[in-house]
Order: C-alpha cells, then sequence, then structure tokens
C-alpha cells in the first residue's frame, strides 16, 4: 500500500485530538492534513511493450554520503542513473556534487527512465517543464515506496530548453529536494544547433542553492514553523553542490545555463563591475533576441540562459557573480527579523540570515560574516577567473528563435480568466481560498483539452483573516513563486498598482518574453498569462514553488478534460 493511505496517520490525527486542534488553530489546517491522509495513490506503472525507447534510464533516489564541505562528510539524499540505452551524452555527471547527473535529451526522442526508490521513504520524481501525459508527469498521486520501480515513458515535445527533475510526494518535497534531489534536463532541438552557441566545455550548468549546515557538517533543515511560513533560508550558498563556487575560464563567449535550485530563497543576480546580463532564454527556452539587463530576478525553479563574453578580459581579471540586496520579498517584519530592513549585516545581531538569526539567536558571535547572505542580502555566488588567452570567440546572434506569440484571439476565456489568487494566512498558504485536497477540482479548475486559456495571478488577502487575525498581519503579501505543470506559457501582462520602494529592488529584473514554466509574483502584483492545454487529458498541479509553501498545501490540480 501506498504511505499517503496510511492508517496509523489516521489514528494519529484522531487521537491527537485536542492538542493537534490545539496548535493548529484553523479547520484550514485539518483539512489540509485530512486531504493529505486521504490521497488517492495509482499503482506503479509497468514498461509498455509495444513503446519503443531512444533513450532509457535507470533513475536510482537513494541516500547517500558526500564530502561538500572540510572535514566530515554530508549525508544527503540524491539521484543517481544508469544508461540503458540511447547516446553516452543523455547523461552526464557533475563531478563530485550530489546533484543528480545532467540529462540531455533531442526533441522527438522516445524515453523510457525507470525510477528506483532507495530512499527509506516514499517518493516520484517529476519532470518540471516538460509537456509529458498526466500519469508520466510524477505527481505526488504517483509516489512510489522504497523498493518500488515506475517506468515512465515518453516523447521529448519540448522545445530546446533547460528543465529540471526533482522529487515531487506529497508534503515532503521541500525536505527531499532540499536533501539533494535534483538535476538538470537539457533539450536540444534542430533551430538551437544551427544557431552553433557555446556548447562542450564552453556551455556551463550552474544550479545555485542555499543550505544550512551544523558542526558535523550535516544539513540541518526546518527548525520552525516559521520557515514553512517565509520559507526555508540556508547560510551557505553552493553551486553545483560546491561552496566557495570557482571557474576557470578563457577570454571567450560562454554560455551559462543557470537554474534556481533553493527552495525558497529568490536571487537577484548581477555581475559586481555591473556589466549588463546577456539574457538569451528562460525556463522554455531560447528568447526571440537576446535582452541585456542590469540585474535579473530568478525564483525557485527558474532558469536563465545566459550569454556571457569574457572577450578582451585578460588572464588574471576576476568577475564575480553576485546577488544584489533587494527588499519586499518577505513581509517586513520577517525581514528585520532577519536583520534586513537596510540594517546590514550588524543589525539586529543576526543578520547573517534567515534561518540561523532565528533558530540560533543565543549564537551572537557567529553573525558577522565576510557576506550579507539572508535573502535580499548583498552577497557572491561564484567567482568567475580567467585563466587563458584565446584569440577567437563565437558572436552573439542578433535572432535567437522563432516562435508564435500567444494573444488574447488565441485563447477561449479572453473576459474570464482563470484565477489564481494568492493568499496567505495563519498556518495556511492558499490558492483560490483552498489548500491541496485529494479529489477536490472546483468548476474553474476544469479545463477543455486543447483550449489556450488566459490565467491571471494576484494577491487576494480575504483568506488570511482567520482567527489569530491581526498578529499575523505580519504574513500578508510576499513573493511566490507559482508553477503551472504542463506545457510552458507565456506572459501577457505584469502590472502593479501600487508599485512601492520595495518593488522598485527588483522591477527591473523580470525577463517576461519567451516561454516560462515559473513566474515570481510580488506582492501587490498582477499577472496575465496564457497557456495551452494541448495533447493530453487528467490532472495536473498548479502551486507555489517556494517548496516550504507547496508543501503546507499551496497547491492545487487542474483536470484537463
Ligand atoms: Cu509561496
Amino acid at each position: 500500500m501506498k504511505p499517503l493511505n496510511n492508517p496509523s496517520r489516521r489514528r494519529f490525527l484522531s487521537q491527537a485530538g485536542i492538542g493537534l486542534l490545539a496548535f493548529a488553530g484553523l479547520p484550514r489546517a485539518l483539512q489540509a492534513m485530512e486531504g493529505m491522509s486521504s490521497m488517492k495513490t495509482f499503482p506503479a506503472r509497468k514498461a509498455s511493450a509495444n513503446f519503443v525507447a531512444d533513450v532509457e534510464i535507470e533513475l536510482y533516489s537513494q541516500p547517500a554520503t558526500v564530502a561538500i564541505l572540510p572535514g566530515q562528510s554530508t549525508r544527503v539524499l540524491r539521484y543517481t542513473a544508469k544508461l540503458i540505452k540511447g547516446p553516452a551524452n543523455s547523461l552526464t555527471d557533475i563531478p563530485g556534487s550530489y546533484l543528480g547527473p545532467i540529462m540531455r535529451f533531442q526533441t522527438g526522442q522516445k524515453i523510457r527512465i525507470t525510477l528506483i526508490n532507495q530512499l527509506d521513504e516514499a517518493t516520484i520524481a517529476h519532470w518540471h517543464g516538460l509537456h509529458v501525459p498526466a500519469e508520466m508527469d510524477g505527481s505526488p498521486h504517483y509516489a512510489i515506496n522504497k523498493g518500488e520501480r515506475f517506468v515512465y515513458e515518453f516523447e521529448m515535445l519540448n522545445r530546446a530548453s533547460m528543465n529540471i527533475y526533482h522529487p515531487h510526494p506529497h508534503n515532503q518535497t521541500a525536505r527531499q529536494f532540499y536533501m539533494g534531489m535534483a538535476g538538470a534536463i537539457i533539450v536540444n532541438d534542430a533551430e538551437e544547433t544551427n544557431l552553433n552557441l557555446p556548447s562542450g566545455e564552453y556551455e556551463i550548468p550552474l544550479v545555485i542553492q542555499d543550505k544550512q549546515f551544523d558542526a558535523d557538517n550535516q544539513l540541518h533543515y526546518l527548525g520552525h514553523m516559521h520557515d514553512k511560513m517565509t520559507g526555508f533560508y540556508g547560510d551557505r550558498i553552493l553551486v553545483n553542490g560546491r561552496p566557495d563556487f570557482k571557474l576557470n575560464v578563457a577570454s571567450r563567449a560562454y554560455r551559462f545555463r543557470v537554474m534556481n535550485g533553493s527552495t525558497a530563497r529568490i536571487y537577484k543576480l548581477a555581475w559586481d563591475d555591473n556589466t549588463p546580463l546577456t539574457v538569451i532564454g528562460t525556463d522554455g527556452g531560447l528568447l526571440e533576441t537576446p535582452v541585456h539587463k542590469p540585474y535579473v530576478m530568478l525564483a525557485p525553479a527558474e532558469r536563465l540562459d545566459l550569454w556571457v563574453d569574457f572577450s578582451g578580459r585578460k588572464p588574471g581579471s576576476q568577475l564575480v557573480l553576485r546577488s544584489r540586496p533587494f527588499t519586499g520579498a518577505l513581509p517586513h517584519m520577517a525581514e528585520r527579523m532577519m536583520g534586513g530592513g537596510g540594517q546590514g549585516r550588524h543589525g539586529m545581531g543576526m543578520g547573517r540570515m534567515g534561518g540561523m538569526g532565528m533558530h540560533h539567536g543565543h549564537d551572537m558571535n557567529n553573525t558577522v560574516s565576510a557576506d550579507d547572505t539572508r535573502m535580499g542580502g548583498d552577497y557572491p555566488i561564484l567567482t568567475i577567473n580567467v585563466t587563458r588567452q584565446v584569440s577567437d570567440s563565437p558572436k552573439l546572434p542578433a535572432t535567437l528563435s522563432r516562435y508564435p506569440h500567444y494573444s488574447l484571439h488565441d485563447v477561449a476565456n479572453p473576459k474570464q480568466p482563470v484565477p489564481l489568487a494568492i493568499s496567505e494566512g495563519p498556518m495556511s498558504m492558499l490558492i483560490n481560498g483552498r489548500s491541496y485536497a485529494d479529489n477536490d477540482v472546483q468548476a474553474f479548475e476544469r479545463i477543455p483539452l486543447n483550449s489556450m486559456q488566459l490565467l491571471e495571478i494576484f494577491h487576494s488577502h480575504s483568506g488570511g483573516h482567520g482567527m489569530m487575525g491581526g498578529g499575523m498581519g505580519m504574513m500578508m503579501s510576499m513573493a511566490h513563486p507559482i508553477h503551472l505543470h504542463g506545457q510552458y506559457f507565456q506572459i501577457l501582462s505584469r502590472s502593479n498598482e501600487n508599485p512601492s520602494d520595495d518593488y522598485n529592488t527588483v522591477k527591473d529584473g523580470f525577463v517576461d518574453n519567451g516561454f516560462k514554466d515559473t513566474v515570481l509574483v510580488m506582492p501587490g502584483e498582477r499577472i496575465k498569462i496564457i497557456k495551452p492545454f494541448q495533447d493530453f487529458k487528467g490532472l495536473f498541479m498548479y502551486h507555489c514553488h517556494n517548496l516550504e509553501h507547496e508543501d503546507m498545501g499551496m497547491m492545487r490540480e487542474f483536470l484537463v478534460e
């Protein structure tokens, strides 16, 4: 049987009775837990005899020990993989990293991936960004127990892009992801190949994550309920699983494939010498033309395809990619508790970052670090050293890609957008006033197959005024990266009727053209998107990709029918 149907959890809920009620304080929290306990699960899928795979992979989820910091090794959960059939470059390990190997596929390939769960807990792998049938999407309904296998079979329908594989079991996604389970899926197609973009050693995937280590180099996660409300923030920035990441480069153009692999942290990426960032692609692949930005906001699960040209830089020169200061992604009170609000790292004596300050407030001596790694602080992410001079470099193409622009003429509901109303309440993070619950699809969540839909994401505070009312006012208005499973969408408009000083610290950092699967929604913003729901019927998740929020129930399903 599947763990989510666990009778002992039901027993716990009824026995805990009064105590739990007092703790939760709200019927909604109980609803969410009840939804979890009664979730319908489906049998583990087996291989189909008439599916002829071009690429076949065995993907293992397993506990492991990896050297990350000097000294003691760190216990992690991770993906490893074995190529059974297909081109050798279908899998590339990241040496020494807990991250899963990079999967590389071609549009049109038929792919079979067998997930083999060697964890002591249930899991399921989700292909974030890929357009696959509902039963291949790795939603929580398909979680498998230790020792079980789940066979995914699908055709690669995506355009060239970088996507993500990560766990998606209900209520455990954030922890499994944080403990190390994540990897990149790179898709190539003919249009992209014809551009001859920097490749091989000049195409560099960069997965940015934040972790918190205890004195024994073990990963610390979620000390306090507050961590769930704001999201969990580590105080060490890792790139590709390494601290203090350094990269030696030649004086030529590179392609950096950047992914935010953090559970909650939002980055404001910029070069330390104020060179503009040259963006050639986002979540769903290449833009039409390159875009130059002073900085780019990168929320959890968002991707960025950067053209980085070191031509003309002398060997010995250095460039640092930093996260620059911003405010307003968290409620002001939470930012102040993290040492924010412009007080810098000495602010309240615990400014080094959120989690550390909150949970180890007694540890006052350990707070002054060389960098201010609270969210919204100013800290380095990686250091580039130019070590080789070369005379030749590819040129940035003026045109990158051609694709249709979705417009209101294409959608079935130009006057009645499907709502995604975000609200934060005591112990709950809601979409459309509801927590995730099984078998709870509402009328507006039923989407006709093969339709294009207008959706509107906005903040609604009606769900937030519960029994704990005023005291929880601090939880109002947070930034949420909203992710929709299935096909990529396009952003039609982003508006903010009352832009604040906070908003001015982030507003120039959005890349809203091109294809997206995750969009950062700042407080006060209203975002309209157009999304196709083609080819596949069934349940497709939409949720906040602040994974702590997702696990609190900030997740719903569309039923495409
Ligand atoms: Cu959220």
